[in-house]
């Protein structure tokens, strides 16, 4: 058996998407198990570029099946588009299955997000306006609409109707926006579940059967641990739990049976959304990192902050995730940079210097990161394809982040190409 878990260790846009699909090649199965299509995972075969949303990132190379778990909120209309983007493109869906445990985003629930971001004076998290939030609080608050109810005329009426109930009185009243009409989604919604019926399974029955039968199995998380709804930025965080922890509770599957947990990491950091950024960089040299790095939102289109490497919030974050083996990706875009700094202590408003990351979200807007300086180099890197291939400065600064962490690199990506890695031995 072997089991791979890919985790993002910042921000998100770490790269997974690319990663997934190199290491999908392999898999029985590549498995989603939080967030939704929240998430923008982009994967370049050849000249074709992709931008998968719910649909797990192997979608393209695995041999096997493509699950989206219970963990995942599902936008069966997103679903839908999705899948059809790929069939137009003359690729094969008939191995994608969804949960019956897993969510139904609802149209009130993108309603809320959307009405909640725009509302003046409200906390703004900056979230994608996917109906994410909304739809795990409804899972947590047990007024939920799972997959399977979607198979169910008499059980979907009764909850669509409860659920209008509460919601439309909260658009009307407190928004006050128009609210939504049960007849405008329930036959809708209906539909939708007899057209994808073939694809509602009990994924962690599968599941923990490949895993008796040795099979090889991809966990692919989406957004990263600090925007984790626990360990992240709380509460400029998504509302799932995008750690290796994850996976257990997504997917149904046990902790004994997840053995290589890696960690991607860009060699810079980016955010998008609010938030605190302790090491953003909000001079030309950041814009100089969107704009080399095409530092842009794959789902809305949102220009991504952009900062240097903050060694304090991956050593937490791979220390939450237990992670055995890292991936650093886009060291191309760091080439021309002659000075490169990564931030390895913070300094508190009190003066004192810490080297671990704070649950004080407020606090942090007010942390000083310490840095250390690295030459950088001006090779073009993007060719390199064996570690001796890259400058001695871009070997220093992978083996800087490997020594404070205590954790090797076995990949480093050198452009956004499947061809695109080094890969160590
Ligand atoms: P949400 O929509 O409730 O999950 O938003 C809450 C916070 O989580 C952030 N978030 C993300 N951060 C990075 N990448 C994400 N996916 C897209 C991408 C984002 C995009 O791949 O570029 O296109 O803007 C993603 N999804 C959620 C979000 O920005 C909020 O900070
Ligand atoms: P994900 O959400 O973690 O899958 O990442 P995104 O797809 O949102 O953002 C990563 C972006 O960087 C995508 O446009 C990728 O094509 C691109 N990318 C991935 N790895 C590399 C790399 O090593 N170098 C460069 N230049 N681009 C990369
Ligand atoms: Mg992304």
């Amino acid at each position: 058996m072997a089991t791979y878990v890919v985790v993002g260790l910042q921000y998100g846009d770490e790269g997974k998407g690319k990663i997934t699909d190199v290491l999908s090649a392999k898999s029985d199965y590549v498995v989603r198990f939080q967030g939704g299509d929240n998430a923008g995972h982009t994967v370049y075969a050849g000249e074709e570029k992709f931008v998968l949303h719910l649909l797990p990132s192997g979608v393209l190379q695995c041999p096997g099946k493509c699950i989206i778990a219970n963990g995942v909120v599902v936008n069966p209309k997103a679903f839908m588009h999705e899948i059809s983007q790929i069939e137009e493109k003359g690729m094969r869906t008939d191995h994608v299955f969804i949960s019956r445990r897993a969510h139904v985003i609802m149209p009130y629930h993108i309603l809320l997000d959307t009405y909640r971001e725009e509302e003046e004076g409200g906390t703004q998290i900056g979230t994608t306006k996917k109906g994410i939030g909304p739809c795990y609080e409804d899972k947590i608050a047990r007024v939920g609409i799972r997959m399977v109810d979607l198979l169910n005329p008499e059980v979907l009426a009764e909850k669509i109707r409860k659920n209008l109930k509460i919601k439309n009185s909260l658009f009307e009243k407190y928004f006050e926006k128009p609210g939504i009409e049960f007849e405008e989604i329930y036959k809708e919604f209906l539909e939708i579940g007899q057209k994808l019926k073939h694809r509602i399974v009990d994924t962690e029955v599968e599941l923990n059967q490949a895993i008796h039968e040795g099979k090889n199995i991809l966990f692919e998380g989406a957004q990263a641990l600090m925007l984790d709804i626990d360990f992240g930025t709380y509460p400029y965080v998504t509302s799932s739990s995008p750690s290796t922890g994850g996976v257990c509770t997504g997917a149904g599957v046990p902790p004994t049976s997840l053995q290589n947990l890696i960690g991607v990491a860009k060699a810079y950091t980016t955010r998008v959304g609010n938030g605190p950024f302790p090491t953003e960089l909000n001079d030309e040299l950041g814009e100089k990192m969107r704009k080399v790095g095409q530092e842009f939102g794959a789902t809305t289109g949102r220009p991504r902050r952009t900062g240097w490497l903050d060694l304090v919030s991956l050593k937490h974050a791979t220390m939450i995730n237990g992670i055995n083996n890292l991936v650093i990706t886009k060291l191309d875009v760091l080439s021309g940079i002659s000075s490169l700094k990564i931030a390895t202590k913070y300094k508190t408003e009190d003066g004192k210097i810490i080297d671990y990351f704070t649950s004080s979200t407020t606090k942090l807007y007010n942390y000083e990161p310490i840095y250390e300086e690295l030459e950088g180099w001006d090779e073009d890197i993007s060719h390199a394809r064996t570690y001796d291939e890259l400058p001695n400065n871009a070997k220093k600064y992978i083996e800087f982040i490997e020594d404070y962490l205590g954790i090797n690199v076995y990949l480093v990506s050198v452009g956004p190409e499947r061809s695109q890695n080094i890969i160590r031995k």
